[in-house]
């Protein structure tokens, strides 16, 4: 794909009304999920569950785009339509993440680097022919203890923007995720110093590194206070720290920011986002990139009941509707009983 044709893809992704769905846990992570609401985690399961989700009616409207993780691209509708055709027909882009997890970073005191870079050029060349449009990385930086440090900082952005540099090499539109996670008891001040250090060097490196900045989306966290944290932020609060952060730190080049929800309510983050929106003119579009934000009511209404397959699928695509609300800044607490 050329440079003009993944421009278009970074704007189709944050197209506006529109946010991504990260439905690309790995096979751990959504064996915690599945669990969760009582179920085992067999391969049968997890595919019933993506096919629910890429197959529910009318999603396209407000989602641009659907991160899958590789056992899903290589899965098949009970009808035998592979799921990443099944989401296309449904309107919504096919994405992967190709980063292999966080591993602990040698040399550190229980910091993480995100690992996947080795073979990364022949795995991306074979998403490309699948017909993939996009890709995600996630590098994961905590908060507390003189963490994160400049060097849990360095190697996970140097690691992204390689990452992003391949992806763009193989005509795939990188979304790059730094996340600064929500854990422990950290203020509201904490999490923007935080999040605006890991930022800067991210983009230093994107740059060192000669990523096109029009041909990615940028999936961070929004800067809230640790869930332990006594003195919670107010809504206003959370965010003009993130806008500041925000307008700090990121080009304007950059098409699209698309946060991920890390762990805040489902309504929390739609709250935040319409609250990040309304404090607009922004030089970029501002959406959503929700997995757990989107998906844990869909999960806790279906838990694996064929009977219940419609009504998971209104749940999620309600949710969806009111994210595409929240990112234009017009999002109302009424519009949740609609
Ligand atoms: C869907 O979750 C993804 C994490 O998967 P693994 O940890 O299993 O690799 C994750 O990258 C996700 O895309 C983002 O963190 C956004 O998800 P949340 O739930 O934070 O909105």
């Amino acid at each position: 794909m050329f440079s003009d044709d993944m421009r278009l893809i970074a704007r189709e992704m944050v197209a506006p009304g529109k946010g991504i769905l990260a439905a690309d846990e790995s096979t751990g992570t959504m064996e915690k999920r599945l669990h969760a609401v009582g179920l085992d985690s067999t391969e049968e399961v997890r595919r019933q569950y993506r096919e629910l989700i890429v197959s529910t009616p009318g999603l396209g409207e407000s989602i641009s785009g659907v991160i899958l993780f590789d056992e899903t691209v290589r899965q098949e509708s009970s009808a035998g339509v592979p799921l990443r055709k099944v989401a296309e027909e449904n309107g919504i882009l096919p994405g992967i993440k190709v980063d292999k997890g966080a591993k602990p970073l040698a040399g550190s005191d229980g910091e993480k680097i995100t690992e996947g870079l080795d073979g990364l050029r022949d795995r991306l060349t074979e998403y490309a022919g699948m017909g993939m449009k996009f890709t995600k990385w996630r590098a994961v930086l905590d908060i507390g203890n003189g963490h994160p440090s400049d060097y849990a900082i360095h190697v996970n952005a140097h690691a992204l923007a390689r990452y992003a540099a391949l992806s763009q090499e193989a005509g795939l539109v990188p979304m790059v995720e730094p996340e600064v996670l929500m854990d422990g008891d950290h203020s509201l001040e904490d999490a923007e110093t935080a999040t605006t250090r890991t930022l800067r060097e991210v983009f230093e490196q994107l740059a060192k590194q000669g990523v096109e900045l029009e041909s990615m989306v940028l999936k961070p966290n929004m800067v809230v206070a640790g869930k332990e944290c006594p003195r919670q932020p107010e809504t206003e609060q959370v965010a003009e720290a993130t806008v500041r952060t925000l307008r700090r730190t990121v080009p304007s080049a950059v098409p699209g920011i698309a946060f991920l929800s890390g762990g805040q309510g489902d309504e929390e983050a739609t709250v935040n986002l319409n609250a990040i929106n309304q404090l607009g003119p922004l030089p970029w579009q501002v959406t959503f990139s929700f997995g757990r934000g989107l998906l844990a009511p869909t999960l806790q209404e279906w838990v694996g009941r064929a009977e219940n397959v419609d009504s998971a699928q209104r749940v999620l695509a309600h949710r969806a509707r009111l994210n595409g609300a929240a990112r234009q800044g017009r999002y109302d607490a009424e519009l949740e009983h609609v």
